[in-house]
Formats: C-alpha cells, structure tokens, sequence
C-alpha cells in the first residue's frame, strides 16, 4: 500500500506569441505539496497534441495518480474556469508548437463524443470562491490542445475506477497582459491560492455538491 495518494497535476508550456505559460508558472509552484493525504506531482506538457498524449501518458505510468487535474492558460478569461466537459474533436485554430494544426479530427476515434468531469466541480467552485479568488464553471474546453489533454484524462478516470480527473483554464499573468490591450490577469499568488482550495475540495469531496451555476449564454 502507498503512504500517499498522488495528484497529477499539469501545466503547458508557452505558445502563440507568448514567452511563458501561466498554468506552468503556477503548477511547478505545487509540486510535492500535501493536500490532505494527497501529494501533488506537477508535470510540464508540451503545447503539441502528439507530444502532450506522450508525455501525459509517461506521467500517469510513473506517477499512477488518483486524481488529474489539468491546467492552462486561457487568454482572455478573467477568471479560474472550471471545465465541466471535454468533447472528442480537435479543431486547432492556430497550429501547436509541433506545427500540427488538424481540423475536425477526434482525440480518439471510436470513444465518446464527450465527458464530463468526475471531480466534485460545484464544491470546487464554492471552495475557491470562499478563498476569494474569481471563479467559474465553464461549459467549453476549447477544441485546442487543453481540450485535447482534458479528453484524455476524462477517457483515462472513465475506464480506471478510482480515478478522478478534471480540467482548469486560468488567465493570463499580469506581465502577460501588460503587453496586451484590455486583457484580464491574475496574479501567480491568486492562482496558487485558487489551486490549492480546489484541490482541497477535490480530494474531500466525493460526491458533488448541487450548486447552481449555470450561464444563459
Ligand atoms: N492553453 C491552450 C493549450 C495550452 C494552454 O495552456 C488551450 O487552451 O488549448
């Protein structure tokens, strides 16, 4: 029997015409923390859909988490969004950092159109919410890499019994949004904080709290 129960947690490395990527700058702050009787293993992905499946799959065969969690950067949000869902299409706007850009393909033929989320998303929300950092619950992953990564945990907590996964988008960084006209950021500490109380929540909570928080939009 392990001592601990992991949390895989993940962060992106930079892409479009950034230089950092928030979710990295924040995530690599929580490694080898405890939550509860969870310890944190935070891993780098590479924006790139080939390369992300790889080194996702590396990090869940040496680390065997219970819980996943998945996190990156949403340029223009202004607040942590909780993903509730990721679908089974890829449908890159830009090409990743690989130079692939497929349009229209599914993450894997044959599975689902989507999942959702098996974390307790609303006691997450209500969690961060109380450590006083701007959150939401949010309906669409994108169809980019993030969306991509979020699939494939979901696929992975779908078929392992256990394993819960889910998926956080967070804004910029002030520094990033300095060069930017009128864009919402977050400040790394706000993130960390923000994190942290929704990981609490998630390794306490098995059943979700009903907390309505839908958008008519
Ligand atoms: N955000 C991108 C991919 C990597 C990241 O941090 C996305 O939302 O798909």
């Amino acid at each position: 029997m392990r001592k601990h129960s992991r949390i895989l947690l993940t962060g992106f490395t930079p892409f479009g015409n950034e230089t950092i990527n928030p979710s990295w700058e924040a995530v690599r702050l929580l490694d080898g923390q405890r939550i509860g009787d969870h310890v944190v293993a935070a891993r780098l992905l590479p924006t790139a859909f080939v390369d992300a499946r790889r080194e996702l799959e590396l990090a869940v065969r040496d680390i065997e988490p219970d819980i996943l969690l998945g996190v990156g950067q949403a340029g223009g949000r202004s607040r942590l969004s909780i993903e509730r869902v990721a679908i089974n299409v890829q449908d890159a706007r830009i090409p990743d950092n690989a130079g692939a850009q497929p349009i229209d393909e599914p993450v894997l033929p044959g599975a689902p159109a989507a999942y959702f989320s098996n974390l307790p998303i609303k006691a997450m929300l209500a969690a961060v919410q109380a450590a006083g950092v701007p959150v939401e619950i949010s309906n669409t992953a994108g169809t980019f890499v993030c969306n991509h990564v979020a699939y494939l945990m979901l696929h992975l907590a779908a078929q392992h019994k256990g394993t819960r996964a889910g998926f956080i988008h967070i804004p910029y960084l002030p520094e990033q949004a300095a060069g930017l006209r009128d864009a919402p950021s977050m400040a790394k500490e706000e993130v960390i904080r923000g994190l942290t109380a929704a990981l609490h929540a998630a390794v306490n909570q098995m059943e979700d709290d009903k907390l309505g928080a839908g958008t008519l939009d």
